[in-house]
C-alpha cells in the first residue's frame, strides 16, 4: 500500500491537470506476494489505477491480490467500472485504503464481495485521504472546497485609503501564492475586484511567465464588466457567473466539475463566503507595516463582542524570508474554520 500511495503521488501535486479526479495508485501481487504489475491514474479520461495495472498484468492477474489506495469504482464515468474489470480479470482479493467518498462511484466493495472476491479496507486510509485531502472534502461536501487567501498589514488592512493595494505582501509571499494557486482548479473574485484591481489571476513563475495548466478564472456578480479586463485575456480560460450568491456560485462551479476554488476576492465577497459557511481553509500573508486607515481585509461579519469572534484553528504558521533586497519577512498562516460551520452543497 505504501508503494501504491507513492505511485498515486507520481502525478505530482493536485491541481487543474488532475481535477476533478483523485490521485490513485494500484499494485497487483501474485499469490506468493511477488509483484506482478503497478498502475496509477494520470487524470480525467485516462484509465483508472486498477485498469492501468490490470492492462500490464494481462493473464497474470488471475488469482492476484489488488492493492489500491481508493475503493474501486462501481460506475461508468469517463471510463468503465473498475469493480467489473477486477472481477473479469479474475482477481482473488482486493485490499483498499480509503472508501470512495464520491456517491456516484461508490459501491465497488459490495460488488466485489458479491462476486466472491475477498475484500479488506482501511490499510493506510488516513494517508490516502491526506493524499487527496481537498478532493475528499469536496466529495463529502458535494461542492468545491474553498481556500480564501488574503494579504494584510499588521493592522488588518488590505488596501490603502486611496485604494492602492498592490504589493501589500512581499515578493516571497506573492511567489508562494502562485504555488498555492497552481494547486486549485478555479480562481474566484467579485466584479468589484475585476473592475478596480484588474488582476490577471494566472499561475506564473519567478520570471512572471504564465506556466502549466491554468485554473479557470471566475468572476461572480451581476454587474457588467468591460472586455478589456485582464481576466478575459487569452492566458487562461475565464467565466463570468452572474450571481451574487456564494452558494449558487459554488453549485454552478460544481456542475462544471470544479473541485478547488481559490478565493481572492475583496472584503465583501470574503465576508459573504464566511457568513455562508463556505470557507474551508484560509491562507493569510501578514506584512510587517501599518496603514492606520484603508480597506479592511474582511467586511463586517456582524460580530460585536469578543466571545463571538470567528476563531479558526491554526494549521501552520511560517516565516517567509525576503526574496528581494530591501524587503522584510512576511508571515503566512494557514487556518481552518470549524468544520461544523461548513455548509454542504445541495446535491
Ligand atoms: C479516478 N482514478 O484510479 C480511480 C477513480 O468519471 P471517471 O471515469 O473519471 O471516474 C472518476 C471517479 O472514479 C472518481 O471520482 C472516483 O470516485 C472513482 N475512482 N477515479 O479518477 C482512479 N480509481
Ligand atoms: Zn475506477
Amino acid at each position: 500500500m505504501r508503494r501504491a500511495l507513492d505511485l498515486a503521488a507520481a502525478i505530482g501535486a493536485p491541481g487543474p491537470a488532475t481535477y476533478p479526479n483523485p490521485r490513485v495508485g494500484c499494485v497487483l501481487l501474485g499469490p506468493d506476494g511477488s509483484m506482478i504489475a503497478e498502475g496509477y491514474h494520470r487524470g480525467p479520461g485516462t484509465p483508472h489505477a486498477e485498469v492501468d495495472a490490470l492492462a500490464k498484468a494481462g493473464e497474470a492477474a488471475r488469482g492476484a491480490t489488488a492493492v489500491v489506495t481508493l475503493e474501486p469504482c462501481n460506475h461508468t464515468g469517463r471510463t468503465g467500472p473498475c469493480s467489473q474489470a477486477l472481477i473479469e480479470a479474475g482477481v482473488a482479493r482486493v485490499v483498499y485504503a480509503q472508501s470512495d467518498p464520491n456517491p456516484v462511484a461508490a459501491g465497488g466493495a459490495a460488488t466485489l464481495k458479491q462476486a466472491g472476491i475477498e475484500v479488506e479496507q482501511g490499510l493506510y486510509a488516513a494517508e490516502s485521504r491526506e493524499l487527496n485531502r481537498v478532493w475528499t472534502r469536496a466529495a463529502e461536501l458535494q461542492r468545491p472546497y474553498v481556500t480564501w487567501k488574503f494579504a494584510t498589514t499588521l493592522d488588518g488592512r488590505s488596501a490603502a485609503a486611496d485604494g492602492t493595494s498592490r504589493w501589500v505582501s512581499s515578493r516571497a509571499a506573492r511567489l508562494d501564492t502562485h504555488k498555492l494557486r497552481a494547486l486549485s482548479d478555479t480562481m474566484l473574485v467579485g466584479t468589484n475586484t475585476v473592475a478596480v484591481d484588474d488582476p490577471a489571476l494566472t499561475v506564473r513563475d519567478l520570471e512572471d511567465r504564465v506556466v502549466g495548466v491554468q485554473p479557470l478564472r471566475v468572476v461572480m456578480g451581476e454587474r457588467d464588466l468591460p472586455d478589456d479586463r485582464r481576466i478575459f485575456d487569452d492566458q487562461a480560460p475565464s467565466l463570468h457567473l452572474r450571481t451574487r450568491d456564494p452558494r449558487s456560485a459554488l453549485a454552478a462551479l460544481w456542475e462544471r466539475e470544479r473541485r478547488h476554488v481559490f478565493l481572492e476576492g475583496g472584503p465583501t465577497l470574503a465576508a459573504a463566503f464566511l457568513e455562508a459557511g463556505l470557507v474551508d481553509e484560509i491562507v493569510v500573508y501578514v506584512a510587517p507595516f501599518l496603514l492606520g486607515a484603508g480597506r479592511s481585509a474582511v467586511a463586517d461579519l456582524g460580530i460585536t463582542t469578543i466571545s463571538d469572534a470567528f476563531r479558526p484553528r491554526v494549521r501552520s504558521v511560517d516565516v517567509l524570508a525576503p526574496a528581494a533586497p530591501g524587503e522584510e519577512p512576511n508571515v503566512r498562516f494557514i487556518l481552518e474554520p470549524p468544520q461544523e460551520n461548513q455548509y454542504r452543497g445541495e446535491q
